[in-house]
């Protein structure tokens, strides 16, 4: 019998170009997993939270046992839930599943199930300063071969727009030692975005799936009417039109429009969207692994939704580290109601310090072969990347009004 209790556990910090938080598990027959723990712009509060209070609980504990370690986390803790507790959870649970599949030599695809289709159908990334730019940048996407394009331009008159690059640089919303102020106009915005849509459709027809994130910068009665306005141009979804602290709030945004909602990447539980699900007020469930609580939680998520023929489209920005990504790919892999995922390709730099096993082709990812879930941490080459803080923006008004709670 291999000898799996836990016998060390570590956190690195690096930051080749932004900030990465990576948990990593050893166990006595010298076998390791890896965890993606980053959370943007609170990074090292999960850090923290791992080293000062989970581990010292973990060593020594069977690695084998991954449900009873996320339970002992979670249930154990008398505090629950919350984007930190839920992000150190789900590193701890997602090294566990690594370690597993690795033992057994499967990828973990196969521990989970098998496959459930041939790849994972991701979306890219359309960003631009004007129409034109999103046009362009459109069909670069499709000549990669994507079949799915999130869509984001910058709105007239409206001096930031969530979403939209700045300057030449990639997009990368978390930057500066302090947070960045951005000013905001709902109608200017809700007037241009049946414009962009369709010259989008204009130029490349019904056959492409056309996604839109709204940033959670709308009310539920202005997401209501965007979603009305744009129906003709039949996009794939809307993403966060409006902040879901409030559950039902989306049932007014459904009486209005037949477009389909998703929502979720900033939740951390399975009761963040328990009504957005059971009520059908949600198409596609955009949680995520590194956030709502390692592959264990998302699981449970996705099967509680497929009772309700809601789908999952998990998160997949640059701030999430390709060892989530990869985690995710084997979940997207696996399970029966997979709807879409994001798919933003890090850096060169990244993918170095992060060596992967996944692959891009003709509008799919596959998570690859390798045991475990293929994704490893260059340390040497973390190493020369220290922590580096940066804020996501803080979203105004234009007459100062801190609005989108
Ligand atoms: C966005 C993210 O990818 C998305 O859908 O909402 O880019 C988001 O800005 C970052 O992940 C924030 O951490
Ligand atoms: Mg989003």
């Amino acid at each position: 019998m291999p000898d799996t209790r836990i016998i060390d556990a570590k956190v690195i910090v690096t930051s080749p170009g932004r900030n990465f938080v990576t948990l990593k598990i050893t166990t006595a027959d010298g076998l390791y997993g890896i965890g993606d723990a980053t959370l943007n712009g609170r990074e090292l509060s999960v850090a923290s939270y791992l080293q000062d209070h989970v581990f010292p609980c973990l060593i020594g504990r069977d690695a084998d046992r991954i449900e009873d370690t996320w339970q002992y986390f979670y249930r154990g803790a008398y505090w629950r839930r919350g984007p930190v507790t839920m992000s150190a959870i789900a590193a701890v649970d997602v090294a566990l599943w690594d370690i597993k599949a690795k033992r057994a030599q499967m990828p973990l695809y196969q521990l989970l199930g098998g496959r459930c289709r041939e790849g994972v159908t991701v979306y890219a990334h359309a960003n631009g300063h004007s129409i034109d730019d999103v046009l362009d940048s459109v069909a670069k996407h499709r000549e990669l071969g994507y079949k799915a394009i999130r869509v984001q331009a910058a709105v007239p008159g409206v001096r930031d727009a969530y979403g939209v690059p700045h300057g030449d640089k990639p997009y990368e919303p978390a930057d500066g030692t302090l947070p960045r102020e951005e000013a905001w106009n709902t109608p200017k915005y809700l007037r241009f975005m049946p414009k962009l849509m369709d010259a989008v459709r204009t130029k490349f027809g019904f056959d492409l799936s056309i996604l839109h994130d709204g940033h959670h910068r709308l009310t539920p009665i202005e997401a209501a009417s965007l979603g009305k306005s744009l129906e003709e141009f039949q996009p794939f979804w809307l993403e966060d039109l409006t902040p879901a602290e409030n559950q039902e709030s989306f049932r007014l945004i459904r009486q209005h429009t037949t477009v389909p909602l998703a929502v979720g990447e900033v939740f951390n539980s399975i009761f963040d969207c328990q009504r957005l699900i059971s009520e059908q007020l949600i198409d596609y469930i955009r949680a995520t692994i590194v956030h709502a609580g390692g592959i264990t939680h998302m699981r449970r998520i996705a099967s509680f939704a497929d009772l309700y023929n809601v789908k999952t489209g998990s998160h997949g920005a640059t701030d999430l580290s390709p060892i989530c990504m990869g985690a995710a790919l084997h979940f997207d892999l696996s399970i029966p109601n997979f709807g879409i995922q994001e798919h933003m390709p890090h850096t060169a730099l990244t993918d170095e310090v992060f060596p992967h096993a996944y692959t891009f082709t003709n509008g799919l990812m596959h998570p690859g072969e390798a045991p475990g879930h293929g994704v490893d941490i260059d340390e040497t080459l973390a190493a020369k990347f220290p922590y580096k803080r940066a804020y996501l923006p803080v979203c105004r008004l234009e007459d100062g009004t801190l609005h989108n709670w």
